[in-house]
């Protein structure tokens, strides 16, 4: 318990925090006092909005004291902090995982039944915070998640975008973007603090001066400033009592308007350096993978690291720290390239603002980070232009030529002359324009760089950055990525989480390898029952929502084949819409018997980038197969095709717990791990997959048994490219392929319309560059297997359940203890 305020006297000032009592009455009286005096309502004139904000509020209240208990004893003991720098936080909704955290779950329900208020209700209206792409945004949830799980100090900064990831329609099948105001109805999780803002700079020019002590030194005359404000989330532990903080900006202009111009009428340019200035946080760019060199990405990224490192060195590290122990006492861990302006920033103010020499700043600046990188996409591997980055941050790149400068001497210490060696090293890239290459930088200032899987990690080492490998013996590490199981198991498959805590007791929540218990249960055919009967309930619970949201409904005896992921053609959906149109044809043309094949359901999530025209594409090809699909009575009850639009965290809880088969299937060697793929394992689907990112892991773990495996391997997909790859002699060679592939080329998903698919089909008979074709017959022997499989529905139970039971790896409370023991150093503060 914490005191409120030095100085007091009055006895409840002296008091400590204490949260409200949890117990009905008490969770009651809070609730109605939160709608009350902070919304300004009565119960019975509420709307639901009203009511869901009242309780976040209230679970916030629960949560207070602990929160600001650990910020003061952190604050006291001053132990290593993680600082997670991400551009992307993709949260999902928070009430069920607050009151999960806190043990509220039933408490909240009953209190609030007791109001007559559904929690049910509440829950569903919450707006979940879209703040990242993908896979790598929903990673840094998940490690936040774990990290306040187990006591790690830690804190997450990123950028609190007034807009996340857009909204996805269809119209006529084709994707539409819409903007997603997640903000409109009020976030009830956030504490702004605007009068903790940070001033950050940008432009200007650089001059050089001669100090005191007659040391000739940089310093930075910036063009223009704006406030990062901080708001703070909480991110309580499960369980443990421990709620850690998540610190989002947002950037404001540091004077609202022009008075004077205003008055003289003209209205926007009275406005116009304030909107300049708070577009910064207005947006999250849209792309996964491929980044776009935009000048606004350049700001989004320098503006929140800026303000994070001034935060961690002015508000948590605290007074009379010297900086040589800075290293002891903070991690900056770089997710993916995003954040990478951070190392000359922090160079900058090390030697700028603190005034130390250059090699004191850059051995310690070599000390306080490491990197992640996330792909193995050479597209995706950021760089900057010099111009550009010289124009918005002239001391940065400065800074940045002298770290090269420096390194390439090392290099050629090391390795003489060899002009094609530094070149390929160095941190500037001369072509196609002179740019900065970020993971370069990265590497080189990093004290560890890991992949995010085994073979991500061996493929980073061998092909993308071997020189830099060779370089730094024991800078490169693995740490495979892992996923939550309180969110991904026990909120979004609350059957199966009671049916192993009844076979396992509760404690494999927070100790996920306790799964291992499971495979015994898979023997027994009771258990075995009741597992096909959770199953067979979330179908249910499925159906009813995409019922509700799409007018969908989902067949409790299909096989639900489900591909959820960003919509890229490394990803190959392709490869799953050629497959059902090759089961489609079958049948159509009577060439097959429908009873022959495995009534199915096959869904599809995926949001495109907005200007990727061929993903794009593909999102209409997908929904125009599903419309003949699913009205062709010749395949009713057999064959139906299901793409929900606005594919989100809120609908991966729904979607993974009622999957039978989980798609997974990249090219060989494109894919850098993959999380969805851990999601479907841990929720009993059983995986099609190629031999890629941390499908591989999963499979030695599940065994080969329980797995269907197709596809070239990595080695196999680089002999295939050096010895000349021609999809076209595919295209021949294959009768169902040809079939499948004319059939889309005669306009039969397009009215007759020729031209609307045709460059798909040019794409991938004369470039492919992701082998559709070369992976198409292995991929459609691997799917019979998964009929013939399916027809014995007993034996596919027992492999979802070894599916589960083998995967407690996939943990990301696993992923955060690699990092702590290679990289990190941070041991938990209880
Ligand atoms: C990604 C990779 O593409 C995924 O394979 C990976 O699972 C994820 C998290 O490490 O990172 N990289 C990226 O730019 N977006 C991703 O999802």
């Amino acid at each position: 318990p914490i005191v409120h305020a030095l100085g007091a006297t009055h006895p409840l000032a002296l008091a400590p925090v204490t949260a409200p009592p949890a117990s009905v009455d008490g969770f009651v009286r809070e609730f109605l006092h939160n709608l009350n005096f902070e919304l300004g309502v009565s119960l019975s004139a509420s709307s639901v909005n009203d009511r869901y904000l009242a309780l976040a509020q209230t679970v916030r209240d629960y949560l207070m004291a602990r929160w600001l208990d650990d910020q003061r004893r952190l604050s006291e003991i001053k132990p290593k902090t993680v600082c997670y720098l991400s551009a992307e936080y993709l949260l999902g909704r928070q009430l069920d995982n607050n009151l999960l955290a806190a043990r509220l779950t039933d408490v909240a329900t009953e209190a609030l039944a007791a109001c007559g208020v559904s929690l049910e209700e509440l829950r569903e209206i919450e707006v979940e915070p879209g703040l990242g792409n993908g896979g790598l945004g929903r990673l840094a949830a998940c490690f936040i998640d774990s990290l306040a799980t187990m006591s790690v100090p830690s804190i997450g900064y990123g950028i609190r975008y007034e807009y996340g990831i857009f909204r996805q329609t269809f119209v006529d099948g084709q994707q539409v973007e819409q903007p997603d105001s997640w903000l409109r109805l009020g976030s009830p999780w956030e504490f702004p603090h605007p009068e903790a803002a940070q001033t950050i700079s940008f432009g200007g020019h650089t001059e050089k001066y001669v100090d005191d002590d007659g040391v000739e030194r940089s310093r930075w005359i910036p063009g223009w400033n704006v406030l990062a404000v901080p708001y703070n989330y909480m991110v309580p532990g499960y369980h443990n009592g421990r709620v850690n903080t998540l610190r989002l900006w947002r950037a404001v202009a540091t004077s609202s308007f022009d008075l004077r111009v205003f008055n003289s009428g003209d209205y926007e340019e009275a406005v116009r350096a304030q909107t300049y200035a708070e577009n910064i946080s207005k947006v999250l760019y849209p792309e996964d993978s491929t980044p776009q060199g935009k000048e606004l990405r350049l700001q989004q990224q320098y503006f929140f690291v800026a303000a994070s490192i001034s935060d961690f060195l002015e508000n948590v590290l605290g007074d009379g720290v010297e900086l040589e122990k800075l290293p002891s006492r903070v991690i900056f861990q770089l997710n993916d390239t995003h954040p990478v302006i951070a190392v000359p920033e922090l160079m900058r103010v090390l030697l700028d603002e603190r005034r130390l020499d250059w090699d004191d700043a850059w051995a310690i600046t070599q000390q306080c980070f490491a990197y992640t990188c996330h792909t193995l996409l050479p597209e995706a591997l950021e760089v900057w232009s010099v111009d550009l980055l010289g124009r918005l941050l002239p001391r940065h790149l400065e800074i940045i030529y002298r770290i090269n400068e420096e390194f390439l001497e090392a290099v050629r210490e090391r390795f003489g002359d060899d002009e094609m060696r530094i070149r390929n090293m160095s941190i500037i890239g001369e072509h196609p324009y002179r740019s900065v290459r970020m993971a370069y930088l990265a590497t080189v200032a990093g004290a560890k760089v890991n992949g995010v899987a085994e073979l991500h990690s061996q493929l980073l080492r061998d092909k993308v950055l071997p020189d830099f490998d060779e370089f730094y013996p024991g800078k490169f590490t693995n740490v495979t990525n892992g996923v939550t199981p309180r969110r991904f198991i026990r909120l979004a498959n609350p059957d199966l989480a009671s049916l192993i805590t009844e076979a396992l007791g509760a404690g494999w929540t927070i100790d996920l390898e306790r799964l291992r218990g499971l495979e015994a249960y898979a023997e027994d055919p009771e258990f075995r029952a009741k597992f096909a009967a959770v199953k067979a309930s979330n179908k249910r619970r499925l159906s009813d929502v995409l019922h509700v949201r799409d007018g969908f409904d989902v067949s409790e005896d299909h096989m639900l084949d489900v591909m959820v992921k960003r919509l890229h053609e490394y990803k190959r959906q392709m490869l799953k819409v050629l497959h059902i149109v090759t089961e489609y044809e079958g049948i159509a043309s009577g060439r097959v018997a429908a009873s022959a094949v495995q009534p199915r359901t096959f869904v599809f999530g995926a949001k495109a980038a907005p200007g990727y025209i061929m993903a794009k594409r593909i999102i209409h090809l997908i929904n125009a197969v599903g419309k003949v699909v699913n009205e062709d009575p010749r395949v009713e009850g057999r064959l139906k095709v299901l793409f929900p639009p606005n594919y989100n965290v809120t609908l991966a809880e729904r979607l993974i717990p009622a999957a039978d088969l989980s798609e997974q299937i990249s090219l060989a060697g494109k894919e850098a791990s993959g999380t969805g793929n851990m999601k479907f394992a841990l929720n009993g689907a059983l995986t099609v997959g190629t031999d890629d990112g941390a499908n591989v892991e999963i499979r030695q773990l599940v065994g080969d048994d329980n797995f269907f495996l197709f596809g070239m391997t990595e080695p196999e997909v680089e002999a295939l490219w050096a010895k000349g790859y021609r999809p076209a002699d595919f295209y021949q060679q294959d009768d169902d392929l040809r079939r499948a592939i004319d059939l889309i080329a005669s306009g039969a998903f397009s009215d007759g319309d020729r031209s609307v698919f045709e460059p798909i089909v040019s794409n991938l008979l004369y470039d492919d560059r992701f082998m559709v074709l070369a992976d198409y017959s292995s991929y459609i022997a691997a799917q019979a297997q998964v009929d013939a499989a399916y027809a014995d529905q007993d034996a596919w139970t027992r492999s979802a359940i070894l599916n589960i039971a083998r995967c407690g790896f996939f943990s990301s409370d696993r992923s955060m203890r690699d990092y702590i023991d290679r990289i990190w150093h941070t041991p938990p503060v209880l």
